[in-house]
């Protein structure tokens, strides 16, 4: 897979979003004027709604995709993606949007991610629609050093204490807090105040629930805390999936509103919550995404013995997947498991197979990018090897067995490993798979793929 492990070219990359921060035309009209997408003009409803969504990250940038070209349009998905999200606010006439934090990804390189806000949100300014705007972790108030005044039609939650906000018109109340700190680790939602009564009530909260790993830990409740704080609806941000964790009140993550990497996979955006007379109808989700990540996790079958008939299986694949991206760009990894028994040929080489993966993958270069391969190649457990060669393989699976439960061996092996990759130079990218692992810290994965390539040189003893 090719990465940019070096943090000279990834921060030569950020500098070069931020130069790039507006080229002509975008975000004055609606993104999907140049991203070929449908507008949301069939969305429009007579039903008053307001839009939830949560974790733009505005200006992270999407390195692995890049491959050195730093004026690759992907640099720019979130900001396209937000760009999305405010046509969609109006083209659907919503009453108001709510941000449930980590809006931007952390500190800004240069004002211009500010000045990129300011411009969406003015878009919304000007029809009156108002924002109600909490930070979360990333850009929780000690993460920013430097921001600007927000435009007057955002509403942004206190860091010091929840604060609560009306929309007049339909006696909306939302109340929220945003985050102070980073490492926000105490219950806020508990100091959240009681539910205006005779109103629809709106909690707005960054949090992690009770812990939703891989996500930190931060701002921790429990669905039971929330269920029973008396409010119609918890805007909930920091989850990255969307889901929906109850009906009754609707407490709801929105999910990201543009994946960021090859494991937030398929389709990100907000949800639209009708506003019915006094209460909150069922919240529905709207894809936002303008680029999406979609894997390809193949286990050869036995049929597939030539390179094109494997060319054959993985464009099939890809079409596929690219009928059911509603029009969105795709960024795929394709994992391919072949086996060394069954397939000798191919798997002569990764070289190779990933050489004729970038070559089909070039012919599709307007719908979809290669964000990656894996070749997993495996021998079955009841293959050739006899006498010497079958002690040696059971004593070896044995060994790493042993080793894969040792959490002493396993840190010191980590830290021997990384130290080594520590001193490769910025240059030395690795197309290693073993390598690559290693510096991902996906130890387990590397020691199978070095288990298993052993066990398949010592099979191979006569
Ligand atoms: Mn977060």
């Amino acid at each position: 897979m090719r990465r940019l492990a070096s943090p000279e070219l990834t921060n030569g990359i950020s500098l070069e979003v931020h130069r790039l921060a507006m080229p002509a035309g975008i975000g004055q009209r609606p993104a999907g004027c140049y991203l070929g997408l449908p507008s949301f003009m069939h969305y429009a409803k007579s039903m008053p709604h307001f839009v939830h969504a949560a974790d733009i990250h505005l200006d992270r940038s999407l390195p692995a995709l890049l491959d050195g070209r730093a004026t690759h349009p992907f640099v720019l998905a979130p900001r396209l993606a937000f760009i999305r999200l405010i046509d969609y606010v109006i083209e659907s006439d919503a009453a108001f949007l709510v941000l449930a934090g980590d809006v931007y990804d952390g500190a800004w390189k240069d004002v211009s991610t500010g000045l990129f806000f300011h411009q969406q949100v003015g878009r919304l300014r000007s029809r009156g629609v108002p924002v109600y705007l909490l930070h979360g972790n990333h850009d929780a108030e000690s993460a920013m050093p430097k921001t600007l005044v927000p435009p007057d039609n955002v509403r942004l939650f206190s860091a010091r204490s929840p604060q609560s906000f009306e929309f007049e018109p339909l006696h909306i109340h939302l109340h929220g807090q945003s985050f102070a700190q980073a490492d926000t680790r105490e219950n806020l939602a508990s100091a959240y105040p009681r539910p205006v009564t005779g109103c629809v009530n709106i909690g707005v909260l960054h949090t992690a629930l009770a812990g939703s790993p891989p996500h930190s830990p931060y701002a921790p409740c429990t669905l039971e805390q929330l269920k029973g704080h008396g409010y119609d609806y918890w805007a909930l941000g920091h989850v990255h999936q969307y889901k929906m964790l109850a009906t009754d009140p609707y407490i709801v993550f929105p999910g990201n509103l543009q994946g960021l990497h090859i494991k937030e996979l398929g389709a990100r955006g907000a949800v639209s919550v009708p506003i019915e007379d006094g209460h909150l109808g069922a919240p529905e989700f709207v894809a936002m995404d303008v680029l999406r990540f979609h894997l390809i996790d193949m286990v050869v079958p036995a049929s597939v013995q030539t390179l094109a008939a494997l060319i054959g299986e993985v464009r099939k694949a890809i079409e596929s997947a690219s009928d059911g991206a509603d029009g969105r760009h795709l960024a795929m990894r394709v994992v391919l498991r072949l086996d060394t028994t069954v397939h000798p040929s191919l798997c002569r080489s990764k070289t190779m197979l990933r050489d004729e993966m970038e070559g089909l993958f070039a012919q599709f270069e307007d719908q979809v990018t290669l964000e990656g391969t894996e070749f997993q190649l495996r021998a079955r457990p009841a293959a050739s090897g006899t006498g010497e060669a079958q002690d040696a393989i059971a004593s070896l699976d044995a060994y790493f067995a042993q080793a894969a439960r040792d959490p002493a061996f396993m840190g010191t092996l980590r830290d021997n490993l990384q130290a080594v990759l520590s001193k490769r130079k910025p240059s030395e990218t690795s197309t290693e798979s073993l390598l690559e692992q290693i510096a991902n810290d996906e130890l387990d994965t590397a020691i199978n793929d070095a288990a298993e390539q052993l066990r398949t040189r010592l099979r191979t003893i006569e």
